[in-house]
């Protein structure tokens, strides 16, 4: 399977999570990415292949210009206001305190573009957010081109950035935009299936009312888990995209028996849709030691699991989402490849 794969995720190496009222060692860092590529290697897995330069349009399909314009020059703000940590948001549009205007300050910026405040701003996050959509665009590009199969071993993640927002480590929604990009290759009907173990609220708003882009996924239940607002099962999609959505809200310590019925009946859904092309969200966060997560997945189950979403027989975009059990995400990620590859180092 081909594996696209750049350095420059490096340069989303944030110094602090606000995580139980303290700042934190973000669990989303680069060392995840030498975690996995070292497994791929020790597997003979590959080729890894740099992506190709797409630039903005891709994305702009998916973003809106001004959030994008804002992620390109907050952190220069930022500083420029005089504050020395890292970008947090601290205020929200909420409830009762909205009007549709994105303010000037940047403390008021920051809170308008963001979902939560976990994920601080850092010096490279934009570049590394950008190299991140074009690792995804490179995987969409090489099963539009005929390839059976791609990899985007890409961070930060994306699942949870919808098309104005950033929270739960994401900038830019890699998924969506590879999506998307197949849709404009020509797919007629792509399918994004999210087995990340947080539901990915950023995918389903950027296509919840269209019908050419099926939504799928298998998350821990919202009463218990991030994102906390979106991610219940009558959520099923709005208009014209009404019935296109489907999620499997589980609940703690859900185990391979029950997590595996959810996905075959999202596999049903997506057999009858017919997609010309999968977009997997692939995160690996429902492993039982993952420490942020609640499912009790072992890597087997990881090969089990990409076996019988291969079984779908469409061309499929494996994009890299969660993961954050750094001692197991290697064999974790290199089980659900091989499964998807039908078992043995190809
Ligand atoms: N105090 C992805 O897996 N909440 N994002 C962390 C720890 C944020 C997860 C709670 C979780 C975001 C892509
Ligand atoms: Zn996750």
């Amino acid at each position: 399977m081909r594996i696209f794969y750049s350095e420059k995720h490096a340069l989303r190496d944030a110094q602090t999570e606000l995580d139980g009222g303290l700042l934190a060692r973000p669990y989303e860092h680069p060392g995840r990415m030498t975690r996995i590529l070292e497994a791929l290697k020790a597997r003979g897995l590959g080729p890894v292949e740099p992506p190709g330069a797409y630039g903005l349009d891709p994305v702009r399909r998916v973003h809106d210009a001004a959030y994008l314009h804002f992620l390109s020059r907050c952190w220069r703000e930022w500083r420029a206001a005089g504050h020395e940590g890292e970008a947090i948001p601290v205020i929200w549009p909420s409830r009762r305190l909205w009007r549709e205007i994105a303010p000037k300050n940047i403390e008021g910026m920051l809170g308008f573009y963001a979902l939560a405040a976990e994920t601080s701003i850092t010096e490279g996050t934009w570049e590394a957010a950008k190299a991140a959509a074009d690792t995804a665009l490179s995987a969409a590009a090489a099963i539009a081109a005929g390839a059976p199969a791609a990899f985007a071993l890409c961070r930060p993640p994306g699942h949870h950035a919808a098309a104005d927002m950033f929270g739960g480590y994401c900038f830019l929604n890699n998924a969506a935009i590879a999506a998307q990009a197949l849709r404009d290759a020509g797919a007629e009907r792509v399918a994004v299936l999210d087995v990340d173990f947080h539901h990915g609220n950023g995918t389903q708003s950027i296509f919840y009312d269209r019908r050419d882009v099926f939504f799928a996924s298998i998350h821990g239940a919202p009463e218990d888990a991030f994102p906390h607002f979106l991610g219940y099962a009558d959520e099923t999609g709005a208009g014209a995209g009404e019935g296109f959505t489907a999620n499997y809200p589980l609940s703690r310590g859900t185990a391979w028996p029950e997590w595996s019925a959810a996905l075959g009946d999202a596999l049903a859904r997506l057999k009858v849709f017919r997609p010309e092309a999968l977009v997997l969200s692939l995160g690996v966060d429902a492993y039982h030691g993952d420490p942020i997560s609640f499912f009790a997945l072992e890597t087997e189950d990881f090969q089990r699991m990409g076996a019988a979403i291969a079984g779908l027989g469409a061309p499929t975009a494996l994009v890299m989402e969660g993961g954050y059990a750094d001692d197991a995400l290697g064999v974790n990620v290199v089980a659900a490849l091989e499964g998807f590859s039908g078992g043995g180092a190809r």
